[in-house]
């Protein structure tokens, strides 16, 4: 090489790259979960994210209803948690398939919700009855995002 200094630059340069590369990819796993003190099956929830890889920080709050409004979410829509996940708002028990398929399309609306806690959806108990419903969270009114 018949630069040391800018040999040294370059690999120091490339090493910060991939540094930075690693850093953007566990922020976008990152999770702030509010909950309500009482609520055990949002921290199901919560446990159900760490099992798929993302880290989880869960806050409790009495202003949950009030946060959820604030965040777009009419209140007959809203799940018995907020997540904030890469910069949407993710309310209730939505199964990950969905969560990642969020994070991944990328549309342009503020999140998703699924209202409630239907039985059998992921960190609730009991067996699933039927399709859980979940809606978008945005401007408008709350519309079908998917049916799972
Ligand atoms: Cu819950």
């Amino acid at each position: 090489m018949r630069n040391p200094i800018a040999a040294a630059f370059a690999t120091v340069v490339l090493g910060v790259g991939v540094y930075f590369t690693n850093i953007s990819f566990a922020i976008a796993e990152e999770v702030t979960l509010y909950k309500n003190p009482q609520c055990d099956c949002c921290e199901a929830y919560a446990d159900y994210l760490r099992d798929n890889g993302f880290t989880v920080t869960v806050k409790p709050t009495h202003e949950l209803v009030t946060m959820s409004r604030e965040a777009g979410i009419p209140d007959d829509f809203q799940g018995c948690h907020l997540a904030l996940i890469d910069g949407y708002v993710v309310s209730g028990h939505v199964p990950v398939t969905m969560v990642n398929r969020l994070l991944s399309d990328r549309p342009n609306i503020k999140g998703v919700t699924l209202p409630g806690m239907p039985m059998g959806s992921p960190g609730m108990s009991g067996t699933k009855t039927e399709a859980f419903t979940i809606y978008t969270v945005g401007e408008d009114k709350p519309s079908i995002y998917a049916v799972e």
